[in-house]
């Protein structure tokens, strides 16, 4: 029996510090994770003190520099740092993706050095947690129509608008938006809690990724004051290019998640007798198996190069898209294959597969949802946009 989910053994493509980041992270999750997610994502809870310990684990802000508190880790460390926390659940490596690429990554590539010696180390540590505002009630696919907009006043800008689901929004001290000028230019600022008008409701009964914080932000004439911008960034390419860094990590992370139900379902093959023999003796059950571990693999070969190409810096949008929409597909569908495997008891929270299963369905939504990676694919293939 060869229960190894490394079938084209990508491990020796590693390096040994890639190798010890895996296992740190790997234990930490079968210690501090898998024992208690599902009771949280029954209860619809947030874990407890979870970025303070994902701070301590160096999984904040991994390729920021040291100098700002991160780790000064190289891409692909990042990814095996996503893809060991979504065998956890989404819910985690959402958390940790959203503080790294959609946080501390605009503030360390477009913020001004006080913004950057400010917050960096307190996002890295998990002392202080953020969040990305982007799509807003009315625009998600196309954030281009963003209606939030900012006002400039002498020493302030005057923000006005609302952003809707919002990871981490609730537990959010800070939150980079992304609002229009009067120019109607897209420009970025960090607004922090406790700023008068600005408010962060939570988002409830959520059947998918419940063990994550979602909310809003509405801002109602918040003064930001001024040093709070990005001074240079202009247009949508200031938050598309942190879409980069998160879907590169999701392109990873979503691997972890089809792996844990790759396990489980392996183990249990191999456990669970019907008409005399072990489920893993059918062709049926092999066939849901064989397939798993081959996409399993695949992905974790596109990933790997991804992340040689995004270390070169040479990984372009369409690639990101590529591997984003494949590696989600293959993750739900692995889920939802594995989870009949395992019969009534698939359904059941002691298993993982029905939890991944449906948190996979904000992950293959979010972040750009499947068709939009499927035209950006399209478009650059065919060089026409069928965007609009
Ligand atoms: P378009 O005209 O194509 O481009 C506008 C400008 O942006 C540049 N650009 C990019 N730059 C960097 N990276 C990319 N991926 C880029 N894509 C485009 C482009 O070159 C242009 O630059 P310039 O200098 O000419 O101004 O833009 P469009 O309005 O046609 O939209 C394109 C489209 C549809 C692909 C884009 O808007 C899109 O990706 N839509 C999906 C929206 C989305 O992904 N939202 C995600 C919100 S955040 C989130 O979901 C977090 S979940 C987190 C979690 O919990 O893990
Ligand atoms: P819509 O854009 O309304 O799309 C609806 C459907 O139409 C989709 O199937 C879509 O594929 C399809 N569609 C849209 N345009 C086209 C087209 N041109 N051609 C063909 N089909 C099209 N956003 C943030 O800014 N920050 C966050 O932290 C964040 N976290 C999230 C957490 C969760 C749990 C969820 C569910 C979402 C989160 N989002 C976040 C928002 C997410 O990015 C959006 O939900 C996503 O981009 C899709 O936007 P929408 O929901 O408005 O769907």
């Amino acid at each position: 029996m060869n229960t190894s989910t490394d079938y084209f053994l990508v491990d020796e493509m590693l390096t040994e510090e890639q190798r010890l980041i895996r296992r740190s992270v790997r234990d930490f999750v079968d210690r501090d994770i898998i024992p208690i997610i599902d009771s949280y994502a029954q209860k619809h809870e947030y874990i407890p003190d979870l970025m303070p310990k994902l701070g301590a684990l160096g999984a904040l802000g991994p390729y920021i520099p040291e100098e700002y508190g991160g780790a000064g880790l190289d891409q692909i460390s990042y990814g095996i740092i996503m893809q060991e926390l979504e065998r956890g659940d989404s819910a985690v490596r959402s958390a940790a993706s959203v503080q790294s690429s959609l946080v501390m990554y605009p503030i360390f590539t477009y913020g001004t050095e006080e913004q950057k010696r400010k917050y960096l180390p307190k996002l890295a540590s998990g002392e202080m947690i953020g969040c990305f505002g982007l799509t807003e009630p009315n625009h998600g696919s196309n954030p281009a129509g963003m209606e939030t907009k900012i006002i400039e006043k002498s020493d302030h800008f005057v923000l006005n608008g609302a952003k809707m689901w919002i990871t981490n929004s609730p537990l959010a001290d800070i939150a980079v938006v992304w609002a229009k000028d009067e120019q109607g230019q897209v420009r970025g600022l960090i607004v922090e809690r406790g700023m008068n008008g600005f408010s962060t409701p939570t988002t409830h009964n959520k059947w998918s990724l419940r063990a994550s914080a979602t909310g809003e932000l509405v801002f109602q004439d918040v003064a930001v004051p001024k040093e709070n911008l990005f001074p240079d960034i202009r247009g949508l390419k200031g938050p598309l290019s942190c879409l980069n860094s998160a879907r590169y990590g999701i392109s990873w992370g979503v691997i972890g998640a089809a792996i844990h139900c790759y396990e489980v379902a392996l183990k249990y093959a191999s456990e669970r007798n019907q008409f005399g023999k072990p489920l893993g003796g059918f062709q049926l059950q092999q066939k849901k198996l064989a397939e798993a571990i081959t996409e399993i693999t695949k992905a974790q070969l596109l990933s790997w190069r991804l992340g040689v190409l995004k270390n070169e810096n040479r990984a372009t949008p369409a690639q990101i898209s590529m591997a984003k929409r494949n590696n989600v597909e293959i993750a739900i569908n692995i889920a939802r294959e594995l989870r009949q495997m395992l019969g009534g008891m698939g359904i059941m929270g002691e298993f993982p597969m029905m939890r991944h299963a449906a948190n996979l369905e904000s992950v293959i939504t979010y972040e750009g949802t499947h068709d939009i990676h499927l035209l950006i694919t399209g478009m650059d293939v065919t060089g026409i946009n069928a965007f609009g």
